[in-house]
């Protein structure tokens, strides 16, 4: 796995460890799913519905296929292995990148504003200068926009562990050493 993905994965699943103690466990995408729904307050209750639901089958794949110790948690060491199983999780991931998109495009046009779009992103805890410079790098129109199929291509992009050089690789800026 190239270093800029390793990089990409530890802090992903920093965020993901939204209680913190080094473990991914049911609570914390109970928690991360209220922050990011509470972040798009204009969206619809069919679309939270959706997140909460992602959010709840991203946890299932990870204990399903990940768990290897089988204590109910993921440690960080299981949790990298998502990205280098990629035929494993592509499902779970590319639901989670679906739902996460269609959440920053309430009103459907395919469209996704840059202050919803950092609302979302600061809801899951990404720094709010590499959340701009990540949404510069996927080229929004003259109206500042960004379509819903390059944020859920960007998100999809992100756990690969090939990619160097990627849009993604801006919400790890100045986070490593
Ligand atoms: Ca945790
Ligand atoms: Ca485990």
């Amino acid at each position: 796995m190239r270093t800029e993905a390793v990089n990409r994965i530890k802090l992903i699943f920093a965020l993901l460890d939204a209680d913190g103690n080094g473990y991914l466990e049911p609570d914390d995408f109970e928690l991360m799913a209220s922050r990011v729904n509470e972040a798009a307050p204009g969206t619809g209750t069919a679309s939270q519905r959706a997140m909460l639901a992602a959010f709840r089958r991203y946890w299932s794949t990870l204990a399903g296929e990940l768990d290897a110790d089988h204590d109910g948690r993921i440690s960080f060491d299981e949790y990298a292995a998502c990205v280098l199983a990629p035929e494993r999780f592509n499902g779970a991931i590319g639901d989670f990148a679906d739902a996460l998109a269609s959440l920053g495009d309430p009103d459907g046009d395919g469209l996704i504003e840059r202050p919803l779009f950092v609302a979302l992103m600061t809801a899951i805890g990404f720094q709010l200068a590499n959340i701009h410079t990540l949404f510069d790098a996927f080229e929004p129109d003259a109206s500042d926009r960004i379509t819903v199929a390059v944020w859920a291509h960007g998100i999809k992009e992100y756990y690969s562990p090939d990619k160097a050089g990627i849009p993604g690789d801006h919400l790890v800026d100045g986070l490593t050493a």
